[in-house]
């Protein structure tokens, strides 16, 4: 069936139900995917039990009460549906939302289920968050309030980072919200921080591509404000978005100059942003990027209820408990980070690789890869291996890259597939950053493995030219 059909089934098998339990995911996008639901369904009068896991697993489907509920997935589901015809759950009682490989239950019962894989290009860059989305805006049109939710979901799930935006349904998901005035849209440089840090550090933490002259340096940034004109002094603390679309501009020319004197591509430095017109400004919550990292800290911190209640506008003690998390993630992070430069990595050839053991926890090793790499050679992919938390017999591996690296035909995600089933686990992911799961003690071949994978990128790469 066509996607608009599917929507609406989807939308009549939620008003049918005299109750519901909401099974979700533990990051941004499984945060924000049950908070629209739920908010939508509530808003109807039925009443709504959430469950979120870190991944469903027989361990997981435990948390799913055997009642009769109706199960909605959200950020989950389609790849598992063996688990729940294992666990008897019926097929009129399930619904799920989700954008990951489907998979069918083997014994064919067949759920119902709205999937960004099924209806082509426009509905693949659409993450659960746009699938909920469009679920709640059929139940009710007035739903367009949680159109912003929806955006955080696809830019937490990195679905703007190929196109530098939003594209097919999930662009016009953030357009509708635009349009009811909760979302307003900008293009400007691909930056983190935009509404939160002073220019200067935002700046200087630009990594992809790097700002020659600027990238790791906050004080030269702060002089080129001034000499500019945006700062008044070094110390000024103004945030992106306080800028003029005049003052953006001379910005952006003066940046995207330097970076071409010097030799570097400038593509990738433009970058559309969802910015959120109704929260506090200068808070995170004030735009897409910012908001899912606190939804990703609350998740990864095994506190998904406490991004939930932000999403449901809770701006007290519960949001302060987010800013709380949010702290602590960045400083664990900070410390990743510092620990893999002091350690140092392995220089394969193709790619560097470090081992960090048990001493961080495994869901922040890729955020951890990713800042460490703009401190090391970035012309090479970096491989992170970690011990996984109640998994002793897996290892948990994260790689990171960077677009130019990716203009010369690396692609991680392929490397890491192909290698991680040669070796008996599982990888996914994106080109640009992807991870698996492997069993402990094919460290060492796996990483070679992969390192002449990534090398025969290269090699093809060049050939290419
Ligand atoms: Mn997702």
């Amino acid at each position: 069936m066509g996607f608009v059909e599917d929507v609406s089934r989807a939308a009549k098998i939620i008003l049918e139900a005299d109750a519901a339990t909401l099974i979700s995911h533990i990051d941004a996008d499984g945060i924000s995917s049950e908070a629209i639901i739920s908010q939508a369904v509530t808003r109807l009068g039925i009443p709504v039990n959430p469950v979120f896991v870190r991944q469903l697993e027989p361990m997981t489907m435990k948390h799913i009460p055997d009642d009769d509920t109706l199960k909605i997935f959200t950020d989950l589901g389609g790849g598992q549906q063996n688990l729940l015809e294992e666990a008897g759950i019926t097929a009129d009682s399930v619904l799920i939302l989700d954008h990951h490989i489907s998979q069918p239950a083997p014994g064919g019962t067949e759920y119902f289920q709205v999937n960004s894989q099924f209806y082509g290009e426009d509905y693949v860059k659409c993450s659960a968050a746009g699938i909920a989305y469009l679920v709640a805006r059929k139940l009710d049109p007035a739903n367009t309030d949680l159109a912003k939710l929806s955006v955080v979901g696809n830019v937490g799930d990195m679905m703007a980072r190929e196109n530098h935006g939003l594209v097919g349904v999930a662009r016009w998901i953030a357009e509708d919200g635009a349009d009811s005035g909760h979302i307003r849209i900008r293009r400007g440089i691909n930056c983190y921080g935009l509404s939160t840090r002073p220019l200067h550090i935002c700046l200087s933490n630009a990594d992809d591509p790097q700002i020659p002259g600027i990238s790791g340096k906050p004080a030269e940034a702060a002089a080129l404000l001034c000499r500019i004109g945006i700062y008044q002094s070094p110390s000024d603390q103004r945030v992106w978005e306080e800028l003029s679309s005049e003052e953006e501009k001379r910005l952006a020319s003066v940046l995207a100059e330097q970076i071409i004197a010097n030799g570097e591509s400038s593509d990738g430095f433009i970058a559309e942003h969802y910015f959120f017109p109704d929260e506090m400004e200068k808070t995170p919550l004030r735009n897409a990027s910012e908001y899912a990292t606190m939804l990703n800290a609350c998740g990864r911190w095994a506190k998904p209820k406490i991004g939930e209640a932000v999403c449901f506008g809770d701006r007290g003690q519960k949001y302060r408990e987010a800013e709380h998390m949010l702290r602590h993630h960045r400083s664990i992070i900070r410390e990743l980070c510092e620990y893999i430069i002091e350690t140092g990595v392995e220089d394969l050839g193709s790619i560097q690789a470090i081992h960090t053991g048990d001493k961080y926890p495994d869901t922040i090793a890729g955020i951890g890869a990713g800042m460490a790499l703009s401190k090391l050679d970035t012309n090479k992919p970096i491989l992170v291996m970690c011990s996984v938390s109640d998994e002793p017999n897996l290892i948990k591996v994260s790689m990171r890259t960077y677009e130019k690296v990716l203009r010369r035909g690396v692609d991680l995600q392929e490397v890491l597939v192909t290698a991680a089933v040669e070796s008996g686990g599982a990888g996914g992911g994106h080109n640009i950053a992807a991870g698996a799961y492997i069993p402990k003690g094919c460290e060492h071949d796996f990483t070679r493995r992969v390192n002449e994978l990534v090398k025969g990128q290269f090699a093809a790469g060049q050939k290419d030219r």
